[in-house]
């Protein structure tokens, strides 16, 4: 990463006299962390005003204390918000990944991601697309440090919080780069903001949430599928996907629950090979909208009219039938 790149990527963005950040919906750590850090790169070297607008909901405790931690720079995007967005830049998210708002006849000036390419990017003035990256977060931290810009600490925090989830604390999807980054933020971080983020207090349902989507579990070989019926938030199939994955003998985990008219999925790997996102786009094909890295995927899949239980069951076959589990299988409870 060199200071020209950032420069061109400066460039993509100053014409407009705003600029407009967009993570993806449901904005995680790394989204939300790569988001802040283009806008302090952007204020601090074009001066200009930076708008962060997000889709979704952020429901994680964890998610909603960084938030708070930041000072909440995210605001809900309205409609409206598209006619004075200025440059669009998108972040942890590509043009028709499906999982972001920018409507498709806008081309955004700047991509940053690591998920798998999409064609649809390279209309973009710049892109830096990393599918080795094990996330956004860590190309941020190389373009600060190209500039010779040090994150203050808030920032240096969520950029080493949004590497250390995405990447479950280097230990899933990482690369050089990634260390790198990490060890580089590390002596940066505000140590008390970073436990009250991790340590954030969650609400009594949360636990409810667990004990259903635990009982729900059902083992088929090496294989967990768990239906969680109606999630007090999107992100929650994840968060019990993660957890599942650590069961003893498991090697692939789906996770399925309601939010919003949609049944999202989770799904997770320790496959050495990956494949978690080829999975899942396999069982979504073209009810829904699929995508994802080697070890961990979602997508999300619309209602209708179907009954969602019956939805979700269906997709569960399919994943025994991907996986070459006999659909006469039973699944077994996991206590
Ligand atoms: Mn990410």
């Amino acid at each position: 990463m060199s200071a020209h790149q950032v420069e061109r990527l400066l460039r993509a963005l100053a014409g407009a006299g705003r600029v407009t950040v967009v993570p993806h919906n449901d904005p995680d750590p790394d989204a939300i962390a790569s988001a802040v850090a283009l806008r302090y790169l952007v204020e601090q070297r074009l001066g200009l005003p930076v708008a962060i607008l997000y889709s979704g909901l952020i429901g994680r405790a964890e998610n909603k204390a960084l938030v708070r931690y930041l000072d909440r720079p995210l605001r809900q995007l309205g409609k409206a918000d598209w006619k004075q967005a200025g440059a669009v830049a998108l972040v942890d998210s590509q043009p028709g990944a499906g999982n972001n708002p920018v409507p498709a006849g806008l081309t955004p000036a700047v991509v940053l991601d690591h998920h798998t390419w999409r064609a649809e990017t390279a209309a973009a003035a710049f892109y830096d697309v990393r599918p080795d990256a094990g996330s956004t977060s860590t190309i941020l931290t190389e373009y600060l440090q190209s500039v010779h810009l040090e994150p203050p600490a808030p920032l240096a925090t969520a950029l080493f919080y949004g590497i250390k989830t995405d990447t479950m604390g280097l230990a899933r999807g990482a690369g050089p780069a990634d260390v790198a980054a990490y060890y580089y933020l590390q002596p940066l971080v505000d140590i008390d903001g970073l436990i009250e983020i991790e340590r954030a207090q969650v609400p009594a349902v949360y636990f409810k949430s667990l004990v259903n989507a635990f009982q729900a579990a059902r083992v088929y070989g090496d294989f967990v599928f768990s239906y969680l019926g109606p999630m007090p938030y999107p992100d929650l199939a994840a968060e019990i996907a993660d957890q599942l994955l650590r069961l003893q003998g498991v090697q692939w985990v789906l996770c399925i629950g309601v939010y919003n008219d949609n049944l999202h999925l989770a799904a997770r790997t320790r496959n050495r090979k990956g494949g978690a996102g080829q999975f899942v786009r396999a069982i979504v094909g073209k009810m829904g909208i699929a995508g994802g890295h080697g070890s961990m995927a979602g997508g999300y899949v619309p209602l209708a009219d179907s009954d969602p239980e019956a939805l979700a069951q269906h997709l569960g076959r399919l994943a025994l039938d991907y996986l070459k589990i006999a659909p006469d299988t039973p699944g077994q409870p996991i206590f």
